[in-house]
């Protein structure tokens, strides 16, 4: 494999358009989309192809953080994503959508800093699909800025973000901003910046190790005092 290769991993909720996004990039129907309110890819998948020039390793992930699957399931299927695309990802692709943030965006984004550690985001890029909900003449940075949350996060990826439309931005548009073909060349830029930033350094399964293993003793603490709570209450009330 090249040494120019990108590796990406896609994350985000259900739903969100990373299969969508994928098959933007790419130009073909690589990726399968659910149109339902079911999830509609279940395991991770990776495609290495040219796109512009561009060898990109993509890795396409299930809503690992908002459905409920039993913890060694999605243990295991969260390393197989590191490990598509070994030694590691120079960028992990974080995909919203052109929404209120709610706290259920907020609870993937928290999952995904815990699963992969904070670290994650020195990787991330934001892709926004829907940006048919974009409002008239505004960036996507200019977006985001209306939400104080929204704008921390992005913040402290260095304000890497971008916006997309898998459906809608398919027709000629007459604002060049507002086309995939616009939106695809600026994402590989960005691409390319931060795995070039990132090639000595990518993401690896050991960084993914240290992250989820305290993570997992988090989690378990957690539930572990929450059990001793309840029996402290039910020998209470004896
Ligand atoms: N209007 C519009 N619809 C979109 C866009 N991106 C995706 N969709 C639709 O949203 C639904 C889900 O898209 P997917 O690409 O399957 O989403 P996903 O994030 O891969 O979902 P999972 O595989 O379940 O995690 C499909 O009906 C898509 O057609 C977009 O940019 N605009
Ligand atoms: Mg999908």
């Amino acid at each position: 494999m090249s040494d120019l290769t990108r590796r990406i991993v896609v994350l985000g909720k259900t739903g969100a358009g990373k299969s969508s996004l994928a098959n933007t990039i790419f130009g073909e129907t690589l990726f399968e989309i659910d149109d339902s309110a079911n999830s509609g890819t279940r395991v991770c998948q990776a495609e290495t192809k040219f796109v512009n020039g561009t060898q990109l390793m993509w890795v396409d992930t299930p809503g690992f953080f908002d459905t409920s699957r039993p913890e060694e399931e999605l243990k295991s299927e969260i390393e197989k994503c590191i490990e598509k695309c070994a030694p590691g990802p120079h960028v992990f692709l974080i995909v919203l959508k052109v929404e209120k943030f709610t706290e259920q965006e907020k609870d993937v984004i928290k999952k995904i800093q815990q699963c992969f550690s904070e670290e994650a985001l020195k990787y991330a890029i934001f892709v926004f699909t829907r940006g048919d909900q974009l409002p008239e003449g505004m960036k996507i940075e200019q977006w985001v800025d209306l939400d104080q949350d929204l704008r921390n996060l992005v913040k402290k990826c260095g304000r890497r973000c971008h916006v997309i439309d898998n459906i809608r931005w398919k027709k000629d548009q007459t604002d060049e901003y507002r086309t995939n073909k616009f939106q695809v060349a600026e994402i590989l830029k960005t691409i390319d910046r931060l795995a070039d930033a990132n090639t000595k350094s990518c993401y690896t399964i050991e960084k993914l190790h240290a992250a989820y293993g305290s993570w997992v003793n988090w989690s378990v603490g957690v539930a572990g005092l929450a059990a001793l709570v309840s029996i402290a209450v039910i020998v209470a009330k004896k």
